[in-house]
C-alpha cells in the first residue's frame, strides 16, 4: 500500500502515537509542561519520521485530519494527566505552518477545547518561524483569534528562520524557544553565549517566556542558568517518552 493510503488508516484507527517530552524549570527542576511528538510505526513501512509523515499527509490533503488528531489526543492526555493531580500541567502542541496559514486552526481548536472540556490557558501551540507566514496579515488575525481562545503561543526553533524585531513587536505570542543549535554551541562559543544572552533579555523586555532546546550536555545547563532562562529541554534532562513512562516521571517530580 501507498504510504498515503497507510496512514489514512492509521489515522482512523488510532494507530499514531504521541510521545511527550517535559520542558523543565531550570532552577527549581520541576515540570512547566510537555510537549507532543508524534511517532509511527507501521506494520507495513515501519517507523515514519514526523517529518516525512507531515510531508506525506500535506502532500496528500490528509494535514487536517493529522493535526487534529494530534490536538484531541494531546488535550485528551492532558486531561487524564489534570484529573491524576497534576493540574498545572500544560501541554505543547507543533503545528505546522501550512495548517497555521489556511485560516481554520483557531475553529478546531475551539472545537478541540469544547470536546475535550480543557482549560484553555493549559494549551500551548508551537509555531516554527521557519516561513515567510508573518508578512502576511492574515497570519497575525490568526493568532490574535488563538489568543482570544485563552491558549498560549510559543514560537519554535527561534533565530534560525525568518522572524525580524518587527515581527516579535507586532505577533502576540507569549514564549520563545531558542533552536538547539544555539545550545549546542554555548559550550564552546562565546558568540553563541552572546546571543543567547541578548535573546533572553529580548524575550523578557517583550513579556514572553524563554525554553532552550536541545540542552544535551550538564556544561550547556549550567551555562543557560546562568544566564537566566527560564525553561529548558532537551536529552540530558529527559528524552521524549510514551504515555506511561511521562506519567511516572509526573509522579516523581514536584
Ligand atoms: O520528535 P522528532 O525530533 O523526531 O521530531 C522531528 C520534527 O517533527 C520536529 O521538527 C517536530 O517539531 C516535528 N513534529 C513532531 N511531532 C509533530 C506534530 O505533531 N506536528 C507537527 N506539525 N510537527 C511535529
Ligand atoms: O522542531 P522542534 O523544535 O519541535 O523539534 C523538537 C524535536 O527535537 C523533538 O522532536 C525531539 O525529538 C528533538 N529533541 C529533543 N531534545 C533534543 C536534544 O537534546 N537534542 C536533539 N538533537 N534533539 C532533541
Ligand atoms: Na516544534
Ligand atoms: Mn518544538
Amino acid at each position: 500500500q501507498k504510504l498515503a493510503v497507510s496512514l489514512q488508516a492509521a489515522i482512523e484507527q488510532d494507530q499514531l502515537v504521541l510521545h511527550y517530552q517535559p520542558i523543565f524549570r531550570l532552577d527549581s527542576g520541576g515540570i512547566e509542561s510537555v510537549e507532543a511528538l508524534l511517532r509511527w510505526h507501521s506494520e507495513e513501512h515501519g517507523t515514519v519520521s514526523p517529518l516525512e509523515l507531515i510531508a506525506v499527509a500535506e502532500q496528500h490533503g490528509l494535514a487536517h485530519r493529522l493535526n487534529e488528531w494530534v490536538l484531541l489526543q494531546a488535550c485528551r492526555q492532558l486531561n487524564r494527566w489534570h484529573q491524576d493531580g497534576f493540574g498545572w500541567l500544560k501541554v505543547n502542541v507543533n503545528i505546522s505552518p501550512n495548517i497555521f496559514m489556511d485560516g481554520e486552526l483557531a475553529i478546531t481548536v475551539r472545537q478541540v477545547l469544547h470536546d475535550t472540556g480543557l482549560d484553555a490557558s493549559t494549551l500551548v501551540l508551537e509555531i516554527t518561524e521557519d516561513t515567510s507566514m508573518w508578512d502576511t496579515m492574515g497570519s497575525i488575525d490568526t493568532l490574535q483569534e488563538l489568543r482570544e481562545l485563552g491558549i498560549e503561543i510559543a514560537l519554535d526553533d527561534f533565530g534560525t528562520g525568518y522572524s525580524s524585531f518587527s515581527h516579535l513587536r507586532q505577533l502576540p505570542l507569549n514564549k520563545l524557544k531558542i533552536d538547539k543549535s544555539f545550545v549546542a554551541d554555548l559550550s564552546t562559543d562565546p558568540r553563541a553565549v552572546s546571543l543567547v544572552k541578548t535573546i533572553i533579555s529580548l524575550a523578557e523586555s517583550l513579556d514572553m517566556s524563554v525554553t532552550a532546546e536541545g540542552i544535551e550536555l550538564p556544561e550547556q545547563q549550567a551555562q543557560l542558568q546562568l544566564l537566566g532562562c527560564q525553561l529548558g529541554q532537551g536529552y540530558l534532562l529527559a528524552r521524549p517518552m510514551p504515555v506511561e513512562d511521562m506519567s511516572d516521571l509526573l509522579s516523581q517530580n514536584h
